[in-house]
């Protein structure tokens, strides 16, 4: 049986990459609705060899679609959710409009995915650099235990989007040619300023919370607790930018719950885990960088180490494509869950 998938949102860097995947995947699909705003319609966009023409999204856009994969923007989310639930699509949708309400399930299908059950309608996929972390620190919880999580990332500028990955190629070139550039959107889009990224780290993503944090370093911390289903657990989140163009990477110290446990077990529990490819061998000099994981669906971890002074606590190093597992295929993963646990009429 194949399934009637929409994509809204089919133009933008994510929805390139969610058709993408649906074709890795080789999702059975018996017809594929792609949708944008007025400005992207009539783009034609290669899906199994074919072209299809992407359309404006309209209310009606939803009619007899089974699983509609949202990826244009909080806003949109906001506007066309509604639409497609009204028509009886699914929606699966990768913005941050609806992960923290409580009646719609935020879902990593190798953490929590026996959540999607509880669906009204729709579906959040996490913040990319949160579901990286979870895939990591879920097998540790289940084995372990899990009382404390501190996380630094080095995020990727794909994250806040194509524009931003050309600002970091122009301003490069600028750069090393000594000529002016007046960067325009990092380190967030709409913020009284913006600095350079090339050759540089950039301590923000997001604009700040009156808690000190910004809004990506809460949304690590709200969403880590909501899917992995701790609310107590204690967690951190320190955000940068850098000057790379596709792959976050992650510092994550975590205290486990039991004494005693060593770095080889967690190697160990990492190595057979869903989702996850152990690159740790130091003697070697094998770790994960985002150069390598660019195109590649799975989360890499290596750098596993206990740390010097507490018992309890480990440090590891996690890297993934934040296009793919960190939104794109994140969302295709949802829709094959829902597939798979018989949700789909
Ligand atoms: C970034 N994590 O790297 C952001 C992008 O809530 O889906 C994803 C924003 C989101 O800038």
């Amino acid at each position: 049986k194949g399934y009637h998938i929409a994509v809204l949102g089919a133009t933008g860097a994510v929805g390139q990459q969610m058709i993408q995947s649906l074709e890795k995947k080789d999702f059975p699909i018996s017809r594929l609705t792609l949708l944008s705003s007025a400005r992207s319609a009539g783009n034609t966009v290669r899906y199994k060899g074919e072209k299809l023409t992407v359309q404006e999204a309209t209310s009606e856009s939803f009619a007899d679609v089974d699983i509609a994969l949202f990826s244009a923007g909080g806003s949109v989310s906001k506007e066309f959710a509604r639409h497609a639930v009204a028509h009886g699509a699914i929606v699966v949708d990768n913005t941050s409009a609806f992960r923290m309400d409580e009646n719609v399930p935020l879902v990593v299908s190798e953490v929590n995915e026996g959540d999607i059950h509880n669906h009204k309608g729709i579906i959040a996929n996490p913040n990319c650099s949160t579901i990286q972390m979870v895939v990591a620190l879920e097998p540790i919880r289940q084995k372990f235990g899990l009382e404390k999580v501190i996380v630094s990332t080095y995020q990727a500028v794909s994250g806040s989007g194509a524009a931003a990955v050309e600002e970091l190629k122009e301003q490069s070139k600028a750069i090393l040619n000594e000529e002016p550039y007046e960067p325009a959107i990092l380190p967030v889009k709409g913020d009284k300023k913006h600095y350079q990224i090339a050759f540089n780290a950039i301590p923000q993503i997001d604009k700040f919370d009156e808690n000190g944090f910004t809004f990506e370093e809460m949304k690590m911390i709200n969403e880590t607790k909501k899917i992995m289903h701790l609310p107590e657990l204690q967690v951190a989140a320190t955000c940068v930018r850098l000057p790379v163009a596709t792959g976050h990477s992650e510092s994550i110290y975590f205290e486990v719950n039991e004494e005693g446990v060593s770095s080889q077990e967690i190697k160990e529990l990492l190595k057979n885990a869903p989702g996850i490819v152990l690159q740790d061998d130091p003697e070697n000099q094998i770790y994960p960088m985002p150069a390598d994981c660019v195109g590649k669906c799975d989360v890499f971890v290596g750098r596993i180490r206990k740390d010097l002074d507490n018992s309890k606590g480990f440090h590891m190093w996690v890297v993934s494509d934040n296009l793919l597992k960190g939104a794109a295929w994140n969302s295709v993963q949802i829709a094959e869950s829902l597939i798979n646990l018989g949700l789909v009429k």
